[in-house]
């Protein structure tokens, strides 16, 4: 892993710096704001420092020699890393709450790794000659465990483990065996990926997924922020036409928020909404909820995927974050043989463990879009944030 660290005058322009010379698979570790100091500080706005990072195996667009772009062990682990980000995905209540929460955990988890060594060492003081146990493999041993209670599969932990173990000096401190944890964790979650407007209109954004999930309400949810906050020009279009309901529930939400909205039934009609919507910004499509066993089902949303360019359409799977691994496991397979698409996990607020979320994105290597927190229409939504994963995955509960 490569980090670095730039500072600019917004979180943009450094990510700007930090992509041009680190290359597009950059990921953001950690923001920082450096108030400016000395004489002329009141003159000055303060910095916004960001820390990034790439994998090795990632090419490296300026090639310099390694010891000059990897930082000093001390420095690329500082630990502080994990504790000073806010949680953006927690409510401003739980803010407090859920940083004391992880220092209480990491306070227990150096309690414990305390004991664990001391036991150790008294062991050794009745037997001299036994050979000198690596202090770093007690304490990977909790970190692995801890995310084992998080719900990550443990051929991820495992896999996580291995790569910091082949990585780390003997007998790291456990602060730096838990930094490099978190920064292995925020590389694999990956940069987030969210609907974008450009020039290239329409959009054609599906929803798909399982039933019930949230899949309504999520469009709900993001085109009332695509309209309110960036002005977009949206109309939905519902090809849920399984159930009357739902049909209505899309047309509630298009009458709240003063949308187009049309009813599709077969591919013609498709095709005259994307003429009838040709200078639109985005057209989200919700589709009705589909068993992933069922076969015909599952040959009905692939046409009505492939009837919009690849181009010209993005897919997101609502997935609920309350579903069992094993289910999700198979509901992704079935959804990987018709498209890419990238991931919407939703109902993080009925679970205390954000591991599903994790082995997902392992498992598919699809990238992950938003979270969803509540049934509130537009609020309980956010763009997924690798940092704040990344804590919970390492926090008790
Ligand atoms: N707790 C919680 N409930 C949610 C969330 N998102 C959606 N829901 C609720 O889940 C239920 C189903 O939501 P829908 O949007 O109708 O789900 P859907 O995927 O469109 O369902 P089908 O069209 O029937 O497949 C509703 O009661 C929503 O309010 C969330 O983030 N948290
Ligand atoms: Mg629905």
């Amino acid at each position: 892993m490569i980090i670095k660290k730039f500072q600019a005058n917004t979180e943009k322009e450094a990510m700007v710096l930090a992509k041009e010379e680190m290359g597009k698979d950059a990921i953001v570790m950690n923001i920082k704001t450096i108030a400016p100091k000395g004489i002329f500080k009141l003159f000055r706005k303060p910095l916004v420092e960001i820390t990034a990072a790439v994998d090795e195996n990632v090419t490296y667009k300026n090639e310099r020699p390694k010891e000059e772009t990897t930082l000093p062990p001390r420095r690329n682990l500082n630990p502080d890393i994990i504790y000073e980000e806010d949680e953006p995905f927690e409510q401003s209540k739980e803010k407090a709450e859920a940083s004391s929460a992880i220092e209480e955990k990491l306070n227990n988890l150096q309690n414990l790794l305390e004991k664990q060594l001391n036991a150790k060492e008294t062991i050794e003081v009745k037997k001299p000659k036994a050979p000198e146990p690596n202090k770093n493999i007690a304490c990977i041993q909790l970190i692995y465990n801890q995310l084992v209670s998080n719900d990550v599969d443990e051929v991820y932990a495992n896999q996580i483990m291995n790569e910091i173990d082949g990585s780390l000096k003997k007998d790291s401190s456990i602060d730096m065996i838990l930094a490099s944890v978190y920064q292995k964790l925020v590389l694999k979650l990956g940069q987030p990926k969210t609907i974008e407007l450009s020039n290239d209109r329409p959009k054609f954004i599906f929803f798909i997924g399982p039933t019930g999930v949230g899949k309504t309400t999520t469009i709900a949810k993001i085109a009332s922020k695509y309209k309110m906050e960036h002005h977009a020009k949206i109309a939905f279009l519902t090809a849920d036409t399984y159930r009357i309901a739902a049909v209505e529930q899309l047309r509630t939400y298009a009458n709240i928020l003063g949308l187009p909205i049309e009813v599709i039934y077969t591919e013609d009609d498709m095709k005259q909404a994307m003429d009838m919507y040709a200078d639109y910004d985005i057209v989200f499509v919700d589709t009705a909820g589909r068993s992933h066993r069922n076969r015909e089902q599952r040959d009905d949303l692939e046409n009505l995927l492939n009837s919009v360019a690849e181009d010209k359409r993005e897919i997101y799977l609502v997935l609920s974050a309350t579903t069992k691994y094993r289910d999700l496991i198979k509901m992704t397979g079935v959804y990987s043989d018709i498209a890419d698409y990238n991931l919407i996990f939703t109902k993080l607020d009925e679970t205390d463990t954000v591991g599903n979320i994790f082995n997902i994105r392992m498992l598919t290597n699809a990238p992950l879009s938003y979270v969803t927190i509540g049934q509130n229409v537009p609020d309980d939504i956010i763009k997924i944030d690798s940092q704040s994963i990344a804590k919970k995955l390492l926090r008790g509960h």
